[in-house]
């Protein structure tokens, strides 16, 4: 029997609902709820692709341990495995006290779990050693909003998007990290032939692509760029000097600042034309109403948190805030990093965006829980956690659902102190991220359609999340984790009282205690109930007891949540990235999202169609750059700083400036062999929100000679034979130089494992790929073999289907031949071109354009479905294209048009 779940995307902070269907107990399909405010329907690629990840192949399913680093995982029981811990835990704690410990959690997580391990941490065991991967991500958003609004509240709405007459995306591409707020632009720009589109990004990103306007400023410039745009409003008399007066500080200050940014000065500063710099300030002025879009561009920056305020001076310089269409509004990353925010998730704050600072708020906060009190001193940050462990202060680290061995800056240090740490347990709902390998305790998680709980996105709105399905093995709800380690751990340091400290016998009861420490504060939700969220569908904060609804814009009437109701103006002026290019290393390495991946793609690294747009790590470099290295597209190179190194492959992208190079942040160690862009990137951090620099790293690129390359792509059966074949592959990665591994294709999933050696590969490791791939057969086998230029080629082919192809010392026909067999249409007497030197398909091999790409549809599907009499209708039955996002419905309907138009010619 069918039935449906609403639930919640898991993916991005935009926050869609979904409606996840079921048959006989496992999850079936997914499709946008056409109720939830966030989206109404509509999803993107990763959204429409979730029930492809409900696969348990790599699922952590039972508690595991190992009895030393490195050494093997054995099975253990719940008992075991927690009493393992709360011993180790309070031996630590009882031996070096409560700060000799630390929970570092993370934005995914739902906002009962989020709660729970802070109270963990800050009220029962007495430690502030709480942090989360939001510290790589929205840190400097909330200390900006706090800094200057005085309340780490975005006062904005998605309808705000449809509202506005400039929209200015400022170090964001919610183009792929945003898609379904991207949809919203487009609709905007659709309904408004008026509307201004600004895009501040130092690459030509996918969003640039629809800006009126792109500023293409250098790496880390923003602050320039904001002040040189104040500078000109300020001078053009453009500023707004009624609401400034009325409600503001600090704007004389600010404004003798950005004196010393004339255009002129600013935009050489940000390498743009001063041009660009007038007309954005002047549209911005001009508009009506002016709306920012901003991210991970100004929050990953050692001056991140300035970033976010030179932004946010605009809005109250104008008084482009707190109306229908204007602000400044912040982009969350993950789907919970409000939620997280909002339980006082960091280091430095407390429950219900209190600080940890305040004295007054501690004491509310012991009060609250019944404890003695809530330490003041305060907790290690992300990066100076990890530091910790190497040095030895920090010596026992609890990890729930993040991957800090792939996510944080300059992994070579990380690494080591992980290795260093003397105990490490990750809570985790996949067996096989970077950080497994140096967990001595794994705990396995629910995870998405299988948990409950409450999310909030990057519009303060609250949803229920809801289970569909039981999670597999023995794995346990992220709460339940926690509650039944935080009863142990009190008993063993002789907490009389822990039972009545975690007392939840579900989600809802740590819901409702949360909800009561809102009470009176800006996020106040004491009007909301799980009840009432079931009812009435998702809500926005704030949401008082006795109100009727939740607050769709913040600020309407210019009063801050500051001592005196002001918004304050920050004296911020432009510095330079944490790591300047120089001589030794010249370019700016930027690094991010792409559409179909998330992060370490635990979940959507398990899903062939969502490597159909790269399968491969590409390091994007400028043309130039490139020549000046003698680099062609598709050669290898070695990208290094002092931090570490990688190697990896280009290709050129005209959409960067010279001096920058541009690489996802999606492979780790999992999918290559180094740990990606973090092996570089630098750990410099903001001073207020301690934010690491992520986003840009100095580095050296040079050409590096491996002219023995080796290409294997196998179809498998099942998905779930590509996935098991995968993680063997895995093994071999770290034989080469280089080697990448990842899924491909549509009805047949391939694996496709890549690698370059700078010496002929030897014939025993090559039997024993071939062993591994399932190549190792004489039956249907073509073999090509060149001792003298070391060409070693092998395809194995049954009943006129490609099956495998083994490619050694020379590659070229990997790419079509990968398509090909993908889409399964080589013909029978074409197997044996598989052998050729040919980087060209033969004829036969259609080209094809992808129309849907939530669907993975191509237009030749199309064709053939049309050709068998299907109509617009029938196509989104059948194919599903145009069913998800909506993008595409225009170029499907055109396909049909001119379909129909062949039609009647023939006729
Ligand atoms: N597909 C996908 N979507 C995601 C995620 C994912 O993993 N995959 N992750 C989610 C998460 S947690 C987050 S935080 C968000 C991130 O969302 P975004 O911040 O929008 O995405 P990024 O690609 O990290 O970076 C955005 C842009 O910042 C630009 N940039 C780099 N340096 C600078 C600079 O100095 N100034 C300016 N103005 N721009 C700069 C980059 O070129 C890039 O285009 O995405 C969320 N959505
Ligand atoms: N170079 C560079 N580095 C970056 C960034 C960048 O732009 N450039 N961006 C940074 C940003 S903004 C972010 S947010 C971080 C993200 O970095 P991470 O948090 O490390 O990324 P994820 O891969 O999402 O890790 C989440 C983990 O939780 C697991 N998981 C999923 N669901 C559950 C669950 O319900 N329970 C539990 N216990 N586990 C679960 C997943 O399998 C996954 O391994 O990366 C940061 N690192
Ligand atoms: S935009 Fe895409 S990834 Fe983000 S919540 Fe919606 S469906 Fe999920
Ligand atoms: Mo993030």
């Amino acid at each position: 029997m069918k039935t449906e779940v609403k639930s919640t995307c898991c993916y991005c902070g935009v926050g869609c609902g979904v409606l996840i269907e079921t048959e006989e107990g496992r999850i079936a399909g997914v499709r946008g709820d056409p109720e939830h405010p966030a989206n109404r329907g509509r999803l993107c690629t990763k959204g429409a692709t979730l029930h492809l990840t409900a696969d348990p192949t790599y699922r952590l399913q039972y508690p595991e341990r190992r009895a030393t680093r490195g050494g093997e995982r054995q099975r253990v029981s719940w008992d075991a495995a927690l009493d393992e811990a709360a011993e180790r835990f309070a031996a630590t704690i009882r031996a070096h006290g409560p700060d000799s410990v630390a929970f570092y959690i993370s934005g995914q997580l739902m906002t009962e779990d989020y709660y729970v391990f802070n109270k963990l941490a800050k009220g029962l065991i007495g430690t502030n050693n709480v942090d989360t991967n939001s510290r790589l991500c929205m840190s400097s958003a909330v200390a900006g909003y706090k800094q200057t609004l005085g309340a780490d509240a975005p006062p904005c709405s998605y309808a705000d998007i449809l509202q506005a007459g400039l929209i200015f995306i400022a170090g964001a591409n919610p183009a792929v990290a945003h898609p379904i707020v991207f949809r919203y632009i487009e609709d905007a720009r659709a309904a408004n032939p008026d509307l201004k589109i600004i895009v501040a990004d130092p690459r030509r990103s996918e969003s640039a692509e629809i800006a009126d306007l792109h500023l293409p400023i250098k790496p880390g410039t923003d602050i320039a760029l904001f002040n040189g745009m104040l500078n000109i409003l300020i001078n053009e008399g453009l500023v707004d000097p009624d609401y400034i007066a009325a409600h503001t500080t600090g704007f004389e200050a600010l404004a003798d600042i950005v004196k010393n940014y004339p255009p002129a000065i600013a935009a050489d500063i940000c390498g743009i034309p001063t041009a660009d710099l007038l007309q954005a300030a002047r549209w911005f002025a001009a508009s009506g109403a002016s709306l920012s879009l901003y991210c991970q561009g100004l929050n990953q920056s050692a001056h991140g948190t300035h970033n976010n305020a030179a932004l946010i001076h605009l809005h109250l310089a104008t008084g482009q805030i707190g109306r229908p269409g204007a602000g400044p509004f912040s982009l969350t990353g993950q789907p919970n990093a409000m939620g997280g925010r909002e339980v006082g998730g960091l280091a430095n704050l407390l429950s219900a965006h209190r600080d940890l600072g305040n004295p007054a708020h501690r004491a509310e906060m012991a009060r609250f829980w019944g404890v003695p009190f809530v330490p003041a001193r305060p907790g290690k940050s992300a990066v100076d956690l990890f530091k910790s462990l190497k040095t030895g202060e920090i010596k026992a680290v609890w990890i729930a659902c993040t991957n800090p061995a792939q996510s944080l800056p300059n992994q070579a240090a990380v690494r080591e102190a992980l290795q260093a740490a003397e105990f490490v347990v990750l809570q985790e709902a996949y067996g096989n991220t970077d950080t497994a390998d140096y967990a001595d305790l794994l705990l396995p998680a629910s995870g998405w359609g299988e948990k409950h709980g409450t999310v909030t996105n990057s519009e303060r709105c609250i949803s229920r999340v809801r289970p569909a399905v039981a999670a597999p093995g023995e794995a346990r709800h992220d709460w339940e984790i926690v509650v039944d380690f935080a009863r142990r751990l009190g008993r063993k340091l002789d907490h009389a009282g822990v039972d009545r400290l975690f007392p939840y016998d579900d989600a809802e009861a740590i819901f409702n205690e949360h909800r009561e420490t809102t009470r009176g504060r800006d996020l106040d939700i004491t009007g909301l109930s799980y009840a009432l969220l079931e009812a009435d569908g998702p809500q926005q904060w704030p949401y008082p007891e006795g109100a009727s609804a939740g607050k769709v814009r913040l600020y309407e009437d210019g009063r801050f949540p500051t001592a005196d109701g002001r918004a304050r103006f920050v004296a911020v002026e432009h510095r330079p990235t944490a790591d300047v290019p120089a001589e030794e290393a010249p370019i700016s390495l930027l690094s991010g999202r792409m559409r179909d991946h998330w992060h370490g793609m635990s979940r959507t690294g398990t899903v062939p169609r969502l490597f159909n747009l790269e399968d491969e790590p590409l390091l994007a470099m400028h043309p130039c750059d490139m020549r000046h290295r003698n680099l062609e597209s598709g050669d290898l190179v070695r990208v290094t700083n002092a931090r570490g190194a990688m190697t990896v492959r280009v290709a050129e992208r005209p959409g960067l400036q010279r001096g920058r190079a541009w690489m996802p942040m999606h492979w780790g160690s999992q999918f290559m062999n180094s740990p990606g862009a973090n092996a570089l990137a630098c750990d410099a951090v903001d001073p207020y929100s301690m934010q690491p620099e992520l986003k840009h790293a100095a580095v050296q690129i040079a050409r590096v000679d491996l002219p023995y390359p080796l290409a294997i792509v196998r179809r498998c059966a099942s998905r779930s034979d590509a996935l098991v074949l995968m993680q063997e592959a895995r093994s071999k990665i770290a034989a080469f130089p280089y080697a990448t591994i990842a899924l491909y294709g549509r009805s047949s999933p391939l694996v496709v494992f890549r690698a370059a050696a700078a010496a002929a590969v030897d014939d025993a490791l090559i039997a024993e790929l071939d062993r591994l791939f399932g190549m190792d057969t004489d039956d249907g086998a073509i073999v090509y073999v060149d001792a003298r230029r070391s060409i070693a080629k092998k395809a194995i082919a049954r009943e006129g289907r490609l099956l495998g192809v083994r490619l050694a010392g020379e590659t070229l026909a990997q790419g079509w031949l990968k398509q090909a067999m993908a889409e399964d249409e080589l013909d029978a007497s074409l197997i044996r071109l598989a052998l050729a030197p040919s980087a060209k398909p033969p004829v036969t091999v259609a080209p094809r354009n992808i129309v849907c790409k939530c669907a993975d549809v191509s237009d030749v599907q199309i064709q053939k479905a049309l050709a068998q009499g299907a109509d617009l209708a029938g196509l989104q039955e059948k194919l599903k294209c145009g069913t998800f996002c909506g993008s595409c419905v225009p170029d499907v309907k055109r396909i049909v048009a001119q379909y129909g138009t062949q039609e009647a010619a023939a006729a």
